[in-house]
């Protein structure tokens, strides 16, 4: 891990400014002290270290494009991506836990809440005094979230809230939790409920292979009183989580690179210093291969995210070029993943290596924020004006 340095094939560095360098390097050296010597331990006891949410909040991990006057960073999408990419280097699990902080939790309080929401959650949320969580997918409505049939009903002087939601990163351990339900018109709005609601709970999900440092679990409504002013007054309709969605996909696109970069740095030191058949495993041509692909298939999705978020700055990208940037990204580091594990042999498979656990939890962030097969078909609909899913 001491020895690791981004692969920079291309001087892609060229592209960058000091500061995004300067933010890459502090975030590199966190997660270099605060979680790499921790994180085998914490996944093989699925301990998700809720100490790190503080952490987070002073290295300003947590929406980092949120203007400051809200505790944000104030900083532009480059800079986000390369905070993602460094705490994924480190493990998905923990960049999850920023992400939906900053792309799902803030992101729709920053861009859908009033000014008094705003003032009231940002800046804690910022600085990693509150954790939330997002709630959209639904234990029958996954990859259809506009099927969903958690819903509120309107008392008079507050909203009755029932339904539940599944698979929710950050839940067991949230402070609030951004919501998405039907009103009875069936028109979706995301209300925010608070921890301590009466007939609000959070049961953990247990028996993950995958991001076991990530706590993730339900959210289930039971009459939840929820008061009026907890609903985000900017903007109703699915396009409002898919918005957050957008922004939290892009994060990923540049983070699942990051694990590809941790994979393909191990496999390359592996391969300079295993000897078989007296010479370095290096020597031989079909390590050769693995390596020469890794490195080209990281820099390709190098510039394909810098792109974007050069076009993320301008307001430009579009839901169907950060589905092509998720998707790519997340395949490329699986792939990666998987190669670099067999050039480690036996030594692998254990936790002396971060090989099975970049890829372990790769498969959840080959699922969560839209399937691999529905950014594909985004695309494809993008392509032929003909939408495939349903
Ligand atoms: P569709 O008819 O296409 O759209 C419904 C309405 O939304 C509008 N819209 C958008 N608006 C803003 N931004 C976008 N990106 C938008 N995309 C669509 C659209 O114009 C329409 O508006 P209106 O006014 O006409 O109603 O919707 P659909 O029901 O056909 O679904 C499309 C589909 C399948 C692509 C979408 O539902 C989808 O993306 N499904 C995947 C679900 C998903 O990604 N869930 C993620 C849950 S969160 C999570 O996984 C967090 S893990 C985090 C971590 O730990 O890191
Ligand atoms: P399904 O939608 O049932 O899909 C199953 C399979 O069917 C997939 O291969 C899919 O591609 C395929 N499929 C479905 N529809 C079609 C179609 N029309 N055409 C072709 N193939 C199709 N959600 C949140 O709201 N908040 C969170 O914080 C969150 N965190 C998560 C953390 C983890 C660890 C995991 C695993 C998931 C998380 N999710 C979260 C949920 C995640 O977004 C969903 O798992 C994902 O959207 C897929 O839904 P599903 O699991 O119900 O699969």
């Amino acid at each position: 891990q001491d020895m690791f340095e981004s692969p920079d094939f291309y001087m892609i560095d060229d592209l960058l400014t000091e500061e995004h360098k300067m933010i890459r390097g502090a975030i590199r050296d966190f997660v270099k002290k605060e979680i790499s010597p921790y994180i085998e331990d914490w996944c093989q006891r699925a301990h998700f270290p809720v100490e790190i949410v503080k952490k987070f909040g002073e290295i300003g991990a947590f929406g980092p494009t949120v203007p400051e006057e809200y505790g944000g960073g104030g900083l532009d999408y480059i800079s986000y991506g390369l905070i993602m990419q460094e705490i994924e280097r480190g493990d998905s699990g923990m960049r999850s836990t920023a992400s939906v902080q900053g792309s799902l939790v803030m992101y729709p309080i920053y861009k859908f809440g009033s000014e008094e929401q705003k003032k009231k959650y940002l800046p804690k949320l910022a600085s990693g005094d509150m954790l939330g969580c997002f709630g959209l997918t639904e234990p029958d409505h996954g990859s259809n979230p506009g099927g969903m049939v958690t819903n509120f009903r309107d008392m008079g002087d507050h909203y009755l809230l029932n339904g539940a939601k599944m698979w929710i990163s950050n839940s067991p351990k949230a402070d609030i939790a951004v919501v998405w339900a039907k009103n009875e018109e069936g028109r979706i709005h995301g209300l925010i409920v608070e921890r301590g609601m009466e007939g609000f709970s959070t049961p953990e999900t247990h028996g993950k292979w995958s991001l076991r440092a990530s706590a993730t679990g339900e959210l289930v409504f039971d009459n939840v009183k929820v008061p009026k002013e907890n609903l985000l007054p900017g903007k109703s309709g699915l396009g409002a989580p898919l918005m957050c969605l957008d922004s939290a996909r892009y994060g990923i696109a540049w983070g699942a690179l990051g694990a590809a970069m941790d994979c393909y740095d191990s496999a390359r030191r592996y391969a300079l210093e295993r000897i078989q058949f007296n010479k370095p495993i290096a020597s031989f041509q079909l390590v050769q291969k693995k390596l020469s692909e890794m490195l080209t298939e990281i820099t390709k999705a190098q510039l394909l995210n810098w792109k974007l978020g050069k076009m993320m700055d301008e307001g430009k990208a579009t839901t169907p070029q950060i589905s092509m940037a998720k998707r790519n990204s997340v395949e490329v580091a699986l792939n990666i993943a998987r190669e670099a594990r067999q050039i480690h042999g036996g030594m692998g498979i254990t936790g002396e290596y971060p090989l099975m656990r970049h890829m372990m939890n790769l498969e959840s962030v080959i699922t969560y924020e839209g399937t691999h097969d529905i950014h594909l078909l985004i695309l494809g609909a993008e392509i032929t004006g003909i939408q495939a899913f349903s």
